[in-house]
């Protein structure tokens, strides 16, 4: 029996009836990408309100690593909401952030001394992470790269390299973040090596490591298309900001916590960055979020310079510390590895027969095609879209990325069996076919 089953067709009745009511109730600007209601979600599997279920590629943004409603997290935050919901780590602690600031400790790459501090979203763990990193080194300055997501927030909005949508006319924007290109084998040519050196010319040149507090990058970028940054690349970097006093940042927010086959994108590159920020997958889907580093940078902030009401709430704790011993004790960086290869394998073949597909990249459960016009590196968003919306009409989640809206990102949760995972992409296959 097929796992995708579609009573209706797409959106059905009752999420067309939903719409109509989020149109009148809610800003324009948040906007549905895809227009099913769930109802409820169990593994990789959405049913909507019509009864249709849908195979989920996308666990809500790269968040339900470990399935949605996963028995332990599930039980966990029960129990946790039974027992006390919120007291506010800054006046009245409890042991959970101290469990789950061990644990995370423990997992990250980079053998030295940790301190963790938990927040809500990516957004504010990126936030954090600046501001510590500008009291450590008593420097202003923050370097971003070309095609980087990073948040929503004024400053993260800066540091976000796409217009539109997320910046379009919500300026003026936080001061002293400034751009530099990156590592985009497919666009650039070049060698890890080379692209190092092209970034580290324009650093020097053009703001200079006196002023300079972070480097914040994404070990492969998200929002901005899957790119996974020629060999060599990151480590240039890092031995770079190490020797001129410069704090470098992994935003690990998309790529973190097994996603990438290892627990954490920057262990591949055998990179061990000052400090990491991290959000969706650590939270099995509640909001949690986290900048873990070296004690003395993490240290810099004073007293009370540091927090939030909700930081580190404890049903959100809950959550992670049920999540992350998922991932450990289900070995799921290894299940990232497994769906990694299917993806590369089943998109590899698919990419040999439509010279729409310029590119196939990424790593573990993170993988993406991008597309072009045949026989040119020029985006086509049309392409995409057009097999995209052929997936979503046929019980497929799928997302597109990419500064030029020309990438399908396929992030599915990492407890998606095999035989789900095959027939999604044998949806990816007809679509392909079918928009050609
Ligand atoms: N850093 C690397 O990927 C969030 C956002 C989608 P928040 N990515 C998905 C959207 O339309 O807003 C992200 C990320 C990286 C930071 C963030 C921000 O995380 O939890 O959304 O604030």
């Amino acid at each position: 029996m097929p796992e995708i089953s579609l009573a209706t067709s797409i959106p059905g009745p009752k999420s067309a009836a939903l719409l109509e009511r989020k149109r009148r109730s809610v800003p324009d600007g948040v906007s549905v990408t895809f227009p099913v209601f769930v109802e409820s979600a169990d593994g990789a599997i959405l049913t909507d309100v019509d009864g249709n279920r849908l195979i989920d590629l996308g666990s809500g943004i790269a968040v339900s690593s470990v399935g949605n409603a996963h028995p332990k997290v599930v039980k966990a935050v029960q129990d946790q909401v039974a027992a006390f919901t919120h007291t506010a780590f800054g006046i009245t602690p409890y042991e959970s952030y101290i469990e789950l600031a061990e644990l995370v400790a423990s997992i990250t790459p980079g053998d030295f001394d940790k301190r963790t501090m938990f927040v809500n979203t990516g957004a504010e763990a990126v936030e954090n992470a600046v501001k510590i990193a500008r009291r450590y080194t008593g420097k202003p300055a923050v370097v971003v790269f070309d095609h980087a997501f990073h948040g929503r927030t004024n400053l993260t909005m800066a540091m976000t390299a796409k217009q539109a949508p997320y910046k379009t006319g919500f300026g003026p924007f936080a001061p002293d973040v400034y751009r530099v290109p990156a590592s985009y084998p497919f666009r650039d040519g070049l060698t890890g090596a080379e692209a190092a050196e092209r970034t580290i010319y324009q650093i020097e040149t053009q703001i200079g490591a006196a002023n300079l507090a972070a480097i914040v990058i994404e070990p492969i970028q998200g929002e901005g298309g899957f790119i996974v940054p020629a060999p060599g690349y990151l480590a240039a970097l890092v031995k770079w900001a190490n020797e001129n006093d410069v704090v470098f940042v992994a935003d690990e927010v998309q790529a973190g916590f097994a996603r990438t086959g290892d627990m954490f994108a920057s262990q591949f590159e055998k990179i061990e960055p000052d400090l990491i920020t991290m959000a969706k997958g650590i939270g099995g889907g509640l909001p949690l979020a986290a900048v873990t580093g070296r004690a003395e940078i993490m240290n810099a902030a004073h007293p009370g310079g540091l927090g939030g009401t909700y930081g580190g709430n404890p049903i959100s704790l809950a959550a992670g510390l049920a999540t992350v011993h998922v991932m450990i004790d289900d070995d799921l960086p290894a299940k990232a590895r497994a769906i990694g290869e299917a993806l590369l394998a089943r998109l590899g073949a698919a990419a040999k027969t439509d010279a729409r597909i310029g590119d196939v990249r990424g790593r573990g459960a993170m993988v993406a095609a991008e597309f072009v016009v045949p026989g040119t590196t020029k985006p086509d968003a049309h392409a995409a879209d057009a097999v995209i919306e052929y997936m979503a009409q046929h019980g497929v989640v799928v997302l597109e990325c990419g500064t030029d809206g020309n990438v399908i990102r396929f992030l599915p949760p990492l407890v998606i069996t095999d035989v789900q995972l095959a027939e999604a992409l044998d949806v990816f296959d007809e679509a392909l076919r079918a928009t050609r």
